[in-house]
């Protein structure tokens, strides 16, 4: 059956409808319509669709083959059968009883997965099942689906590192129906409009705007540097000398304010003069872990008041989501006992996503569940915190962050390496490469003989690679538009 006929069979057989309103799942009223769960009841068009289906995935490259429940199930069985490769699949309801988790049938871990699905609209649906292989160590590279209804899915998915592969395209359909006759020219201008603006909203939806994202990377930008200075100095002396000095080349200064021997007040008094007369911003490196509610005591009081002076705040997200509405929500019991909220452009978070120390326990799963409560929480996530291995694991991993969140990157020095306590560096241009927006360097800046020279040389080299790599932009044009 050839792509032509297969559009054909579907608008006879209903399966593909235009002309009148649809209702869709999600309540937007569609002009057309494409539902191919009956195909399997009809045997001719199933078995010329698992045809098609079979020849197009012969040529790629896989061990294991899928098909997301239900509908792309029966051919993703066929097609494994016809090629003589192995099935799996993901359950669509957790199991709560036995051994295995929620994908059936046996792989190895490192296996490549190709991925069969009916329809793609956003892409969205095929990423998340990509994320649930990958955490149990499959490799996704390529979906086969048999229609394509958006206008943009493939490049969206690309764009995150994935192939999406289609029998036949809407405007394929578009213009076979036309060209026959069967709809008229009102019909494509109604679908293309109608897909273009559902386009628009799920760009949307997925671009973020949050306020102190966009400040600190058109500070970056302006100061021509992405560079975060990691100033684990012990005593406000050194910690103020290494400062001064570095000021005029770093973003921000990443503190770990319980690391001082002599804290007083009047610390982050002389640090937020600093910071206003150097131009750079102040990301206190506490690491927030608790329940809500201690969470906000620990930021907004004690002794360190970190509300107060901290542009940004790392967190981790292991208590659940209620640690970010402790630390930024308002207080129901009045201000007098927590702290004033901080203000808006102030309150902001940088997540923990994945760590660069060796054997930390955080997996995909969790990662995953770390940028979806980001991604659910544009107001307070200004970012992430993430680190990669090689340049396409940390790729890999940036293309899945919202656009208009950053990604700051630790575990960098100029070259590749490590400490004695489990810390791993990657070098400086391989994180740009990756698509790190700031670096976070300590060691190799204070370490150094000559701190001033060495921070001035990772500002050089930093901005140096994001010119060539990125043309000199931190913030994606499109977040910086919504
Ligand atoms: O995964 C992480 C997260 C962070 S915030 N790995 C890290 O190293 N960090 C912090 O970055 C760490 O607490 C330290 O302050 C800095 C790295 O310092 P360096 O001396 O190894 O560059």
């Amino acid at each position: 059956m050839t792509p032509r006929e297969l559009i054909l069979s579907l608008e006879t057989s209903g399966l593909v409808r235009f002309g009148t309103q649809f209702v869709l799942k999600s309540g937007k009223v569609s002009p057309f319509y494409i539902d191919l769960r009956n195909v399997v009841s009809r045997p001719d068009l199933f078995r010329n669709m698992s045809d098609m289906l079979t020849e197009k995935i012969r040529g790629l490259e896989f061990d294991v083959i899928s098909g997301i429940a239900y509908t792309a199930l029966p051919y993703a069985a066929v097609v494994a059968e016809r090629l003589g490769k192995p099935l799996i699949f993901q359950r669509k309801e957790e199991k709560s009883y036995g051994l295995g988790g929620s994908i059936v049938g046996d792989f190895k871990p490192g296996d490549k997965c190709l991925v069969i699905d009916d329809l793609v609209t956003t892409g969205e649906s095929k990423i998340e099942t990509a994320e649930c292989f990958e955490a149990a160590g499959l490799i996704v590279k390529d979906f086969v689906v048999f229609i394509d209804r958006s206008l943009h899915a493939a490049a969206d998915m690309e764009r995150r590192g994935y192939n999406l592969h289609s029998l036949v395209t809407l405007e394929e359909i578009l213009h076979t129906l036309q060209a026959e006759k069967r709809i008229s020219a009102c019909d494509v201008s109604d679908a293309i409009n109608f897909t273009k603006s559902l386009d628009a909203e799920n760009a949307l939806e997925r671009c973020i705007d949050n306020p102190f994202a966009r400040k600190l990377s058109s500070l970056m930008e302006r100061k021509k540097t992405n560079l975060i200075l990691s100033l684990d100095a012990s005593n406000s002396r050194d910690f103020f000398r290494l400062l001064e000095a570095a000021a005029s080349e770093i973003a921000m200064v990443k503190v770990h304010v319980d690391i001082l021997e002599d804290f007083d007040p009047s610390f982050p008094v002389r640090l937020s003069a600093l910071a206003e007369e150097g131009d750079f911003y102040i990301l206190a490196d506490r690491k927030f872990a608790d329940i809500g509610n201690t969470a906000r005591l620990q930021y907004r009081g004690g002794m360190y008041r970190i509300a107060d002076w901290a542009d940004s705040v790392t967190v981790h997200m292991i208590s659940g989501n209620g640690i970010l509405d402790g630390l930024f929500g308002d207080s129901p019991q009045g201000e007098a006992a927590y702290g004033p909220r901080p203000s808006r452009t102030r309150g902001s978070a940088f997540l923990l996503a994945r760590m660069s120390s060796k054997g930390n326990l955080i997996n995909e799963g969790y990662t995953r569940k770390v940028i979806e409560t980001g991604r659910t929480h544009p107001q307070w996530v200004a970012g992430y915190i993430g680190h990669g291995t090689t340049v396409s694991d940390l790729r890999r991993f940036r293309d899945k962050l919202p656009r208009g969140q950053l990604l700051l990157m630790p575990g960098v020095q100029l070259q590749q390496g490590k400490d004695n306590l489990g810390q791993q560096y990657m070098s400086l241009e391989e994180a740009i490469e990756g698509g790190a927006d700031g670096v976070i360097v300590g060691r190799g800046i204070y370490g150094a003989a000559d701190p001033l020279s060495a921070a001035k040389m990772y500002r050089e080299q930093g901005w140096r690679a994001v010119e060539t790599i990125r043309g000199g932009r931190i913030m994606e044009a499109e977040a910086v538009a919504v």
